[in-house]
């Protein structure tokens, strides 16, 4: 039922090998789907095709999320040589530095404006480039990664918080709009990963420790089992779904104390 043989996927978010997009796109491909797989700037062009040696036949193309030039460049070319689209995998997520070191009362107009701008709006912009070739097709299933920063207060998260926040009630909206369809949107908020988009950031570790001592699990999720969430979302097996936010947190967000 997680079967994806046939299918061809769009993945926006890989930046390396720790990339919970990389995850996703090496289950999809095993599963039996042909990817798209995008890259932000030349500076990570080299990272993705390197990575995209081990899929079958994929279709490499550039994609800065904030460029409308690109996305449609992406559509086009997957249009061209793949002919319609199943599913798209929406992993971009970037605020400045600075936001999410000072205090969230001194967030900036323009870090505002940017981080929504790549973090929640390029979401619409996929969807909107996705749905015709998915209508092609006779429906579709597009999922984006998010963070429970979105419904509660985490320390330098910041504006992140409430990018997530826009990009959550975005999948709700996608997902009346695109649900006659059959294009079905939904979302995994997924637990902290040492990926590069987590490097950098103070006091990581404790963060993960945190989960580590709380979540129902007694641990930390990997990128894997993300992407064993993706399969279920994005294939026949979650074909009644959408509009949801799965957790795959090991169950943090249920504690209280
Ligand atoms: P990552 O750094 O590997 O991925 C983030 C991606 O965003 C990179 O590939 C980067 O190139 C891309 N990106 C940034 N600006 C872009 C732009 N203008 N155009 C196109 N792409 C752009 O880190 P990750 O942890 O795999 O992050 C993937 C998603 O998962 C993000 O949405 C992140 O918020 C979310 N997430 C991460 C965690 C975590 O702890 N790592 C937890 C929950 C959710
Ligand atoms: O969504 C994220 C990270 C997103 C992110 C990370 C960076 C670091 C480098 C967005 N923009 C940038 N910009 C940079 O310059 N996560 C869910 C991981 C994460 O990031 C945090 C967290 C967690 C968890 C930041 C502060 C507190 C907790």
């Amino acid at each position: 039922m997680t079967d994806l043989a046939g299918k061809t996927g769009l993945i926006v978010g890989v930046a390396n090998k720790r990339s919970i997009a990389w995850a996703i796109a090496q289950a999809a491909s095993a599963s039996g789907a042909r990817l798209a797989v995008t890259y932000q700037g030349e500076r990570l062009e080299e990272n993705v095709r390197d990575l995209s040696a081990s899929l079958t036949d994929p279709l490499i193309l550039p994609c800065d999320v904030t460029d409308d030039g690109q996305i449609a460049h992406v559509f086009s070319e997957i249009e061209r040589e793949f002919g319609g689209l199943d599913f798209v995998v929406h992993g971009a997520a970037f605020a400045p530095r600075e936001e999410l070191a000072a205090p969230f009362v001194q967030t900036t107009r323009e870090g505002f404006r940017l981080s929504l701008d790549i973090s929640a709006y390029s979401l619409i912009a996929l969807a909107r480039g996705a749905a015709p070739l998915m209508e092609a097709r006779g429906g579709g299933s597009i999922l984006t990664l998010t963070y429970l920063g979105s419904q509660r207060v985490f320390q330098n998260y910041n504006v992140m918080g409430v990018a997530k926040a826009a990009l959550e009630a975005s999948v709700r909206y996608l997902a009346a709009d695109l649900g006659p369809k059959g294009i079905r949107v939904n979302a995994i908020s997924a637990g902290p990963i040492k990926t590069l988009a987590a490097s950098g950031i103070s006091g990581f570790s404790s963060i993960l420790q945190h989960y580590r001592d709380r979540a129902p699990l007694r641990r930390t999720v990997e990128t894997a089992e993300v992407a064993e969430a993706a399969m279920f979302l994005l294939s026949p097996a979650g074909r009644a779904v959408t509009a949801e936010i799965l957790m795959v947190d090991g169950g943090y967000h249920a504690t209280g104390m």
